[in-house]
């Protein structure tokens, strides 16, 4: 057996209960065999990938709080400290009902491989809850993120790891949850990202993972000899990467006729009205239903995702799997070319493939979507400085960023001979970094 399969079977030996992180693995491992097998003894003397694929520490923790009737509720909470190879661990909190373990190391492992693209000084990590703060009044979701960090802060600094938003984890939650940190441990330090500009936030980081997938999804399109002006696009998702990526897309020219949420979708043939669904989701907090109410020329489709829609160019930016293989295979019926992902790990393994055969443009997760945690870095960067950067030049940074991923992408895929295999190229191109920290680092 190949050492790849080695790890990877011992693995679904050891976590049959958690699906995502075994699928998240399996592309990564899949993806990087060839530079493994080139390195196969090396590897194998330091035990690379059995490390690699186990996390350096899970805090696992009770989260008791007391909603506004005055009964008292219990959530779980995590946090995954994944990888610090190159950096503090990084990365979002989800609050979902979904959340448990297995998710939380899926969001995680992902997190190492994405942060290294970036090319800047953060490890892996991922934490949240299975609270679902859908219908909670503001008090209750501070006092359960108040609850929440009385565990969390025991685990985290601004340089030992960095928490930021993920589902269901934005501004609001973010300010409650710094505020208690710095209650807690009497420190202002930039130990949260995704803050508010006048506690230590940086301008761009709102927008900074919807814009950086219309930047690197641009770059690819235009190096295929096309243009995104004029193109159909196809969005999921209502949240901070979806009205941030449609927002972006409609500036360069696009038209984005669909936005969700777990309800359904919106198709507005007329393209979508970015300051009214803004306006919607994060002011009134409403389901997108909403818009079709409020917009003659849109259609709202209950309990159904957009993949059925005519389109150019689709952006997945809701949440894990939720493109299947037949939805890919209409996607591509209906004329989608080019698929981006906004969200993590959106369209399944085998969707993936039928991008691959079809020889769609396809930009994955981890690429696509790490302007958001990308431009985290560089809000730890002001806050370790004590500076703040203007708004122009943190976007200007994210371009760049965005372009050195996609030149790191596509040269890691043709070196292993796997050209316009932007999977391949990810997933090796990130491996390389944290590969060679692990092995420069010794046994830890
Ligand atoms: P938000 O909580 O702001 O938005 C999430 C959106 O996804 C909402 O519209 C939500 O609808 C929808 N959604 C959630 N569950 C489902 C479901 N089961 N089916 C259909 N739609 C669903 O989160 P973000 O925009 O921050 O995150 C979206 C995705 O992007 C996630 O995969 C996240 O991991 C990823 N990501 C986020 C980054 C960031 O900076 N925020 C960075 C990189 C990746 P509803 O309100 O009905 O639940
Ligand atoms: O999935 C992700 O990259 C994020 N949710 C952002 C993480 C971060 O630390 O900004």
């Amino acid at each position: 057996m190949s050492y790849v399969s080695e790890v990877y079977q011992t693995l679904c030996d050891k976590y049959p209960d958690e699906p995502e992180f075994l699928m998240a693995v399996n592309e990564v491992l899949n993806s990087i065999e060839p530079i493994i097998k080139a390195n196969e003894a090396r590897y194998r003397s330091i035990a690379l990938l059995e490390r690699m694929v186990e996390p350096e520490r899970i805090i696992s923790f009770r989260v008791p709080w007391i909603d506004d009737e005055g009964k008292v509720r219990v959530n779980r909470g995590f946090r995954v400290q994944f990888s610090s190879a190159i950096g503090p661990y990084k990365g979002g909190l989800r609050f979902h009902p979904s959340v448990n373990q297995g998710m939380m190391k899926f969001l995680g492992f992902e997190q190492i491989f994405k942060n290294s693209l970036t090319g800047l000084p953060i490890g892996g990590g991922k934490g949240g809850s299975d609270f679902d703060p859908h219908g909670k009044s503001d008090r209750e979701v501070m006092l359960f993120c108040q609850s929440f960090m009385n565990e969390l802060f025991k685990h985290i600094g601004a340089d030992v790891d960095v928490p930021a938003g993920d589902i269901g984890v934005g501004a609001r939650e973010v300010g409650y949850l710094y505020g208690q940190y710095k209650r807690l441990t009497g420190t202002y330090e930039g130990v949260l990202t995704g803050k508010g500009l006048s506690y230590g936030g940086s301008l761009a980081r709102t927008e900074a993972t919807g814009y950086g997938l219309l930047y690197i999804t641009e770059r690819m399109i235009r190096e295929a000899g096309r243009t995104i002006e004029g193109c159909t696009v196809v969005v999921s998702g209502s949240g901070n990467v979806a009205l941030h990526a449609i927002e972006k897309a409609l500036a360069m020219g696009a038209k984005v006729v669909t936005a969700s949420d777990s309800g359904g979708y919106i198709y507005d043939p007329d393209g979508i009205n970015i300051e009214l669904l803004k306006k919607i989701k994060l002011q009134d907090r409403a389901r997108i239903s909403r818009y079709a109410e409020l917009v003659p020329s849109a259609e709202y489709h209950e309990g159904e995702k957009p993949w059925g829609v005519r389109c150019d160019i689709a952006l997945p930016c809701a949440i894990q799997n939720e493109i299947s293989k037949d939805d890919a295979e209409t996607l591509i019926r209906n004329g989608c070319w080019c698929v981006a992902e906004g969200a993590n790990m959106p369209s399944s393994l085998d969707a993936i493939n039928v991008y691959l055969e079809n020889s769609i443009l396809f930009m994955p997760a981890k690429a696509a979507n790490a302007g958001g945690v990308a431009v985290s870095a560089l809000e730890m960067s002001q806050d370790s400085q004590r500076l703040s950067w203007t708004f122009e030049e943190v976007d200007e940074r994210l371009k760049g960023i965005m372009n050195s991923i996609y030149d790191k992408v596509t040269s890691a895929a043709e070196r292993y001979g796997c050209k316009g295999n932007f999977v391949i190229g990810a997933n090796i191109a990130g491996f390389e970094k944290v590969a060679e920290a692990m092995e420069a680092q010794g046994i830890v």
